[in-house]
């Protein structure tokens, strides 16, 4: 895909998804603007969005190649999006955001915890990678990490070992809890919004270590994975996300 069929594409698919209500609490505000309220006074029902790939598919390469993140968007994360939806109808969700209902997931089915977790989570990783980076982060970034962890390079230490450390499919993760960062990771696509999670806090950084992440490229090699990954970590996006 070219740049002009990726702009094309984009133009398209956003003016689709103008009614999706966001899957971030702080974009919801805006998107509610232009949401059509089915009755005054009643919240739009919970609706997950994939929303559009920030860059085309090859724009990570060579950390990520082309074809796993187009397999990884188009197939793994559209499947989480459209079954997030079945369940939140059939189990007659009430919340009105993603974050409302992480709060009481462990109410719901595990097609529910399964695939709204993959929903947001993958919503948020795409937008947690860019190309064009630099490797390191500066400023306010820098000075949390290095407040938290001692120094950038015992951050990315801690960070690798706990996306090394979790077994079979889950997410690396560095989250604030009331503005102290922590490192940890969940199974499978449990997020630390959850309330069956035992890593707590708003997520700031997260990691896919599913092997559909990686395993076209890496197969079993992980840790290069999580190596080459820092290249595309957009640490303008975790800056946002951390004020
Ligand atoms: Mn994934």
């Amino acid at each position: 895909m070219d740049r002009k069929q990726f702009l094309s594409r984009t133009l398209k698919t956003a003016a689709g998804v103008v009614l999706a209500p966001a899957l971030f609490s702080d974009r919801a505000s805006a998107s509610s603007e232009t949401a059509i309220d089915p009755e005054p006074g009643m919240a739009a029902p919970l609706t997950f969005a994939q929303t559009e790939l920030p860059y085309p598919y090859a724009a990570l390469e060579p950390s990520i190649d082309a074809l796993t993140m187009e397999i990884h968007y188009s197939k793994h994360h559209a499947a989480y999006v459209k079954n997030a939806n079945e369940a939140v109808r059939d189990e007659g969700v009430a919340a009105t955001t993603a974050e409302g209902l992480f709060q009481h997931i462990s109410k719901f089915s595990a097609k529910a915890r399964n695939n709204a977790g993959g929903a947001w989570n993958h919503d948020l990783f795409w937008r947690l990678m860019a190309p064009g980076q630099t490797g390191a982060p500066s400023g306010k970034v820098l000075d949390a990490l290095s407040g938290g962890f001692g120094s950038f390079e015992k951050f990315k230490e801690v960070f690798a070992e706990a996306a090394m450390k979790r077994f079979g499919s889950g997410w690396a993760w560095l989250v604030s809890d009331n503005g102290t960062l922590a490192i940890g990771s969940t199974a499978n696509q449990d997020n630390p919004l959850m309330d069956v999670s035992d890593l707590k806090g708003t997520p700031l950084l997260a990691l896919d270590v599913w092997e559909h992440a990686y395993y076209l490229k890496y197969q079993n090699k992980r840790t290069e994975y999580v190596t080459n990954w820092w290249n595309v970590v957009n640490w303008q996006e975790v800056a946002r996300r951390i004020s």
